[in-house]
Order: C-alpha cells, then sequence, then structure tokens
C-alpha cells in the first residue's frame, strides 16, 4: 500500500473515532440534562379546559376525569382554570383513572414554576392536588368500637368533628352536612369510616350533624338547608357535601372537595348492584360549592316524608344553567346501611311538578326553624332544630 493511503486510512480512523467520542459525550450531556430538567418539572403549571370537560365529558365520557384533579376554589362560570400539580403524582393518577387519556385531560404543561414558598419556610405549601397518601378501595368498616375508644382511636380529629392536614395548607374548606334522626348506629359507623379517609385527603373539613327534633315526618332538604346556615357561622366554608348517614365511602380516591359543577358522589350504591339508577339522581351524597347553593335557593323546604326533594335539586341546578358531574363509577362507590324503609311523601310527584314555579320563594329565603341545642363532642358538631312548616303563599 503506497504511504499516502496509509496515512489517509490512519487520519479517516481518528476521525471516526474523534465522532464516536463527540457523539457519547453528546448523550451523556443530555443525559445529565434531563435529570435536572425532571427536577425542576415536579412543580409545574397545567392548564384545564374545564368548560369542556364540564359541559361535554362528564356526561358523554363515563369516566369523568378532569374532575378528579381540579383543586382551587371553586371558580363560577368555569374557565380554563391554572393549577399547579405534581407531575410525578400526576401521571400515575391519570393512568389509575382506566382509561382516560392525556386527551380528556387536556392538560398541557406550560411551564415550570419554582416553589412559592421556597424563601419562606415558615409558610406550608399548598397540598398536593392529589393527595399523597391514599390508597385506594377501602375496607368498610361496619361495627364501629364503643364512643370512648373510638374517640381515643380517631387521633387527628379535633373536637366539633374536625380535621385538617398537618404539614400543608388545604385548598378546601368542607362542611359535611348530615342530616339525622333516630340512628345512633348508622352514625357512628359513618363516623369511624369518615374521619380517617377525610383525614387522608388532606382537606380542611367539620363535620355537622343536623337532627330533626320530635316525631314528625322527616325533611331530609329543610335540615341540609339549616345545616348550610348554622355552619356559614362557624366559618366561611368554601362548599358543603350532604351526606346520607348511611352511606359509606369505599374508596378514598372520592375526593371531598370542593366541585365546580355540583357533583353527585354517591354514583355507585351496593343497594342498586353499583349502577346509577338515572342520570338526573342527586340523592344519596352530593356536594355544591357555597354559590352553587345560595345560586339555587338551596333546598326546597315543602318535602316532607321520603323522596323527590334531591330531584327538585336537580331541578334547581339545571335551571340555574349548572349540572351534575360525578366521579367515575369504579371510585364514587358506597355501601349501604340496612335499615327499614321510610314513609313515602305521597305528595312528591306533585310537588315536584310544580318546583319550578317556587325557586324563587321557596328554599333559603323562607327557611325557618329554631335551634334547640348544640353541642360539639370530639367527632361531630351536632344541631337539633326544630323546623317551621313554610306557610303555603
Ligand atoms: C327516586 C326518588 C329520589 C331518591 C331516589 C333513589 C322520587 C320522586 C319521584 C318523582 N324520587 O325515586 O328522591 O333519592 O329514588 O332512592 O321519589
Amino acid at each position: 500500500m503506497p504511504v499516502a493511503a496509509a496515512v489517509a486510512l490512519w487520519h479517516r480512523a481518528h476521525l471516526y473515532k474523534a465522532l464516536a467520542c463527540v457523539v457519547l459525550a453528546l448523550i451523556a450531556l443530555q443525559y445529565l440534562l434531563s435529570g435536572v430538567l425532571d427536577r425542576r418539572s415536579i412543580e409545574t403549571i397545567f392548564t384545564i379546559n374545564t368548560t369542556r370537560y364540564a359541559d361535554h365529558a362528564y356526561r358523554s365520557h363515563p369516566h369523568g376525569l378532569i374532575i378528579y384533579g381540579l383543586g382551587v376554589s371553586p371558580t363560577y362560570p368555569p374557565s380554563t382554570l391554572n393549577i399547579t400539580s405534581t407531575a410525578q403524582l400526576t401521571v400515575p393518577a391519570l393512568r389509575d383513572i382506566n382509561n382516560a387519556t392525556k386527551q380528556d385531560v387536556n392538560a398541557t404543561r406550560i411551564a415550570p414554576v419554582s416553589s412559592p414558598n421556597t424563601t419562606d419556610p415558615s409558610i406550608p405549601q399548598l397540598c398536593p392536588l392529589i393527595p399523597p397518601n391514599l390508597v385506594g378501595p377501602l375496607t368498610v368498616n361496619k361495627n364501629p368500637p364503643e364512643v370512648l375508644k373510638m374517640e381515643k382511636e380517631l387521633t387527628g380529629v379535633e373536637t366539633g368533628g374536625r380535621g385538617w392536614p398537618s404539614h400543608c395548607t388545604p385548598r378546601h374548606r368542607v362542611a359535611i352536612i348530615i342530616p339525622f334522626r333516630d340512628r345512633p348506629q348508622h352514625l357512628q359507623t359513618l363516623l369511624y369510616n369518615l374521619h380517617p379517609m377525610l383525614l387522608r385527603q388532606q382537606i380542611s373539613y367539620q363535620i355537622f350533624i343536623v337532627e330533626q327534633e320530635g316525631t314528625g315526618l322527616f325533611n331530609r332538604a329543610m335540615l341540609m338547608n339549616v345545616g348550610y346556615v348554622e355552619a356559614l357561622k362557624e366559618q366561611k366554608f368554601d362548599c358543603f357535601i350532604f351526606h346520607d348517614v348511611d352511606l359509606l365511602p369505599e374508596d378514598d380516591r372520592n375526593l371531598y372537595t370542593c366541585p365546580e359543577q355540583p357533583r353527585h358522589m354517591s354514583v355507585a350504591i351496593d343497594k342498586f348492584k353499583y349502577r346509577l339508577p338515572y342520570t338526573d339522581l342527586f340523592g344519596g351524597v352530593s356536594a355544591m360549592s357555597r354559590e352553587q347553593f345560595r345560586l339555587v335557593n338551596g333546598f326546597s323546604n315543602v318535602f316532607w316524608g321520603w323522596g323527590g326533594e334531591d330531584d327538585d335539586m336537580a331541578n334547581r341546578i339545571k335551571s340555574q344553567n349548572l349540572h351534575i358531574s360525578r366521579y367515575p363509577a369504579n371510585i364514587a362507590r358506597y355501601k349501604m346501611l340496612l335499615h327499614k324503609r321510610e314513609k313515602a311523601n305521597p305528595r312528591r310527584y306533585e310537588v315536584l311538578k310544580t318546583g319550578k314555579n317556587r325557586f324563587p320563594t321557596d328554599g333559603l329565603t323562607d327557611l325557618k326553624y329554631q335551634l334547640i341545642e348544640k353541642k360539639k363532642p370530639k367527632l361531630y358538631t351536632w344541631l337539633l332544630v326544630r323546623l317551621t312548616p313554610p306557610q303555603p303563599s
């Protein structure tokens, strides 16, 4: 081989080696940078188009994913909402809610942001949107210990049935309103199951038991209205969860947070074979923001005895161009405690039919009651009330 050709070959071999080194160096650099970028993007801003989801996907998408992610105080009317979230938590959580896709969420990471409180460690950070200690499906316990033992066991619950997260600032102040009469065993069971779940959900909450005095016909709706009014005397709650005493949540991903749109929460109940009986059902457990409830004038006061008051609320919601939202049925699951059937209100069909005419005058605006007694044991705030039937106009 001529010398010149050998030299050229030697040069080319070195050139290839040099090129290989450059490529390897670039790969290494990219690898190192990706670590840095990953860490920077843990706190990111997401934009979620809530209008699209609320108006469209709640109804047509069985997974109802978006509501899972909403966290900051509710805005009405719903619009594009900026939320901070934790990328590392969000991704598995999204995957978790069945087949919901990124497209459903319509979430775009728009910018990495630095933590808002890095300069002042004394102010705790906002709690993450998705509470980190959730366990998912729960084993419901239908045999609670006796009261004293239960009070001791439920550490983290404060007098009056209040709870809040200890290491972060909660995003929601939630009043849980439970209309009540004659079901002490159900109440014990509910409290035993509910408190630990709510504490894990990192909301700030207070449980109100609103008991109807006497033996007259039960008025669930009016008790809810009383709960709303009385709770607001304690604190400016962001929202209200109206909760039947006989329903036990089966999954702690069913977040008791404030809804963008009124949220029906007891989607799948064992008694109904875990199927929603009808689309407009709003009974059992439901959540509304303070403003939404005020806007619809609360519940009607004229439903005495079982049935119809929740359907009337569904009509009120629609009449204000709001709509019922729901979590996915595999999460919004409940077990119902057994009891004998209450006496149904034979007039409920008729009252429901004429409800629309009364929306502005029947509800919070004409609510009359007497607060007979109020107590704050450890696990709940108890209100005993005498309801005054509204005068027919
Ligand atoms: C419905 C009741 C609701 C109740 C659900 C579930 C009525 C009104 C009839 C026009 N509605 O039938 O109040 O929450 O069943 O039990 O009875």
